[in-house]
């Protein structure tokens, strides 16, 4: 009895912004990891989504948007696209219902040698032939499409394919990670993107796109972690509004953060939260180092 060659490779996560991407991510690799939300360019950073099977180790990447770049933020997010896409034995391009080709964000594609999975999700909400018809578009747009799959990251809809179709996909390799990490990010990170998810569900407008985490003490033991959050918006207004009423609104997001937290890190969370001024961090390169943005 011959078993099969072990596999092994990175699959980038990526399209325009609120497609579900992170919804895919976490549903092809089974855990909450990537922040989920219903407003655009929630996530910032590429975030790794480790998968162990018995003959494969599939290491995905979630990224954030397609987006032309208006900030330093922004051109910094869009270079961790790009060595996402450098570093793919895969693509899965992930496209919503109404989405259209656009040359300045797909032209890419067409020139890229890497195979390429057109993944048209939120399957669940379409109607009649729309699915049919949206990749016969997408292949008449992109013809050097490998396949395309439809699926509902949050149903589950047809994700047994899509993953079927990465593990053919993938390349005889051994394992680039140990097999017990389930990212390339830190526990701190992850802390810092729950409080990240909670600011843009309780805030509108420019409030959660002008605010960043940054997680400054994390102590564990065996019963409890202690946290220190650091959180920083671009102007005094925008402070006044994340505190609210008699520190109302500052409070409900610890409390939601927290619980969040405890519910991923399985353990009992302190959380002491502090709200500070850092003015246009978003077009500051200095800034942006200091939050991870950029290499020192
Ligand atoms: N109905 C439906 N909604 C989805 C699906 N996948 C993601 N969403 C929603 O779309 C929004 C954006 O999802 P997210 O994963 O953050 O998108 P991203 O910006 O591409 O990472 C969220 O409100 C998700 O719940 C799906 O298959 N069906
Ligand atoms: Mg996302």
């Amino acid at each position: 009895m011959s078993s099969s060659p072990f596999k092994s490779g990175f699959v980038s996560i990526v399209g325009k912004p609120n497609v579900g991407k992170s919804t895919l991510m976490n549903r092809l690799v089974g855990e909450q990891l990537s922040i989920t939300t219903p407003k655009a360019q929630t996530t910032r950073h590429r975030i790794m989504g480790i998968l162990n099977g018995e003959n494969y180790q599939v290491v995905y990447s979630d990224t954030p948007g397609l987006l032309e770049p208006k900030y330093a933020l922004h051109t910094a997010m869009m270079s961790f696209v790009k060595v996402s896409l450098e570093d793919a034995d895969l693509i899965l391009l992930v496209v919503g219902l109404e989405d259209k080709y656009e040359p300045e964000l797909f032209e890419r594609f067409k020139k890229i040698q890497t195979p390429i999975l057109l993944v048209i999700n939120k399957t669940d909400l379409a109607k009649g032939s729309q699915v049919h018809d949206k990749a016969t578009y997408w292949k008449e747009q992109l013809p050097n499409l490998h396949a395309i799959l439809p699926v509902s990251a949050v149903t589950g809809e047809h994700t047994k394919e899509l993953f079927d179709a990465i593990i053919a996909g993938l390349p005889e390799h051994p394992a680039y990670f140990p097999k017990d990490e389930l990212s390339d990010k830190s526990e701190r990170f992850f802390a810092g993107e729950i409080i990240r998810e909670k600011i843009f569900l309780n805030f509108e407008q420019e409030v959660p796109y002008s605010t960043e985490v940054a997680i400054t003490e994390f102590n564990e033991t065996d019963e409890i972690i202690r946290m220190r959050a650091e959180i920083y918006v671009e102007r005094d207004s925008q402070k006044g509004i994340i505190i609210g009423k008699g520190g109302s609104a500052l409070k409900k997001l610890g409390m939601e953060s927290r619980q969040a937290m405890e519910a991923f890190f399985n353990k009992k969370v302190f959380l002491e939260t502090h709200v500070k001024v850092a003015d246009n961090w978003r077009k500051q390169t200095d800034k942006l180092k200091r939050f991870g943005y950029l290499d020192n």
